[in-house]
């Protein structure tokens, strides 16, 4: 069997979840939100990750049933969270740049989604990569606004690893930055990206956004990443991605 076809049974079958990797605010060691990360629980092959399975999926014209998939799942995880009356927070969906393209197929589905799981608007939140969101920023922004409009806040992530024009970016009605994890990997040996990750919080604040570092691991870069402002982070130092029902035993401890 091709890769592709296990990926059409895998569908069929639903193998697909999200996992949840939790956000944390650096100011007050709050969790606020998570990011939703796909993960495909194959009977053959275990749980197969990302890494193997996107590229492909985005090549053979699966990836946006997949996402829906991730979509759903986290939807109605939030939905469990809430009936046990967990602390609330937003979990951020990555979304590909061909699903930003079909921008009203999106929103149905985004809309739908949320209203069959009751969730509120507020507590989902979409990531989109820079280098999406600059391929087509015209498209991008209008996408952008018309989620926020209806509750839905936007991100764009990777941030660093493509090719933003400042004028570009500041038209972008989004709330957040994330600093993708190759920069904060090294930030505590190289100066360069240590300047690198400085200068992208400063921007994010001048632009009034808030910023997210991706990738942290150690107690160093959490120090570094205080002291530069950094708003919020993401990383193994905290907590490795965590199925729906180990989410849920992390909130009641935070409760
Ligand atoms: O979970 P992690 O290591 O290994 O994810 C690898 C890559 O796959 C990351 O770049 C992440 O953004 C991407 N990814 C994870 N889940 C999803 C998803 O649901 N949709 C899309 N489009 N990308 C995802
Ligand atoms: O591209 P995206 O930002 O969505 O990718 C998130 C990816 O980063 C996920 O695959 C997640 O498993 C991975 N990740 C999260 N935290 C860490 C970390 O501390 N170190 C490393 N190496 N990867 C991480
Ligand atoms: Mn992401
Ligand atoms: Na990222």
């Amino acid at each position: 069997l091709t890769m592709q076809h296990k990926l059409r049974r895998a569908l069929d079958r639903q193998e697909f979840m999200a996992y949840f990797q939790p956000q944390v605010d650096i100011a007050t060691g709050a969790i606020i939100g998570c990011e939703a990360l796909a993960r495909w629980q194959s009977p053959d092959d275990g749980m197969v990750p990302p890494g193997v399975f996107i590229p492909v999926a985005e090549e053979c014209g699966l990836i946006d049933a997949i996402c829906l998939q991730i979509l759903v799942d986290s939807c109605r995880w939030i939905a469990e969270w809430r009936s046990r009356g967990l602390p609330e927070i937003t979990v951020a969906v990555n979304i590909s740049g061909r699903q930003f393209h079909n921008s009203r197929q999106l929103m149905s589905i985004v809309e739908q989604t949320l209203a069959d799981a009751g969730v509120p608007p507020r507590q989902l939140e979409l990531e989109l990569t820079e280098s999406s969101a600059m391929n087509d920023p015209e498209n991008a922004i209008n996408v952008v606004r018309m989620f926020r409009d209806r509750g839905v806040a936007c991100s764009i992530d990777d941030f660093g690893t493509g090719y933003s024009s400042l004028s570009v970016l500041k038209r972008f009605p989004i709330h957040k930055l994330k600093i993708d994890r190759s920069f904060v990997m090294d930030v505590t040996n190289d100066p360069n990206d240590a300047a690198i990750v400085q200068a992208i919080v400063a921007l994010a604040h001048a632009l009034n956004l808030k910023v997210v570092a991706e990738g942290v691991e150690t107690l160093e870069h959490l120090e570094f990443l205080r002291s530069v402002r950094c708003d919020t982070i993401q990383g193994y130092l905290f907590s490795r991605p965590l199925p729906g029902e180990a989410m849920a035993e992390f909130l009641a401890q935070g409760k």
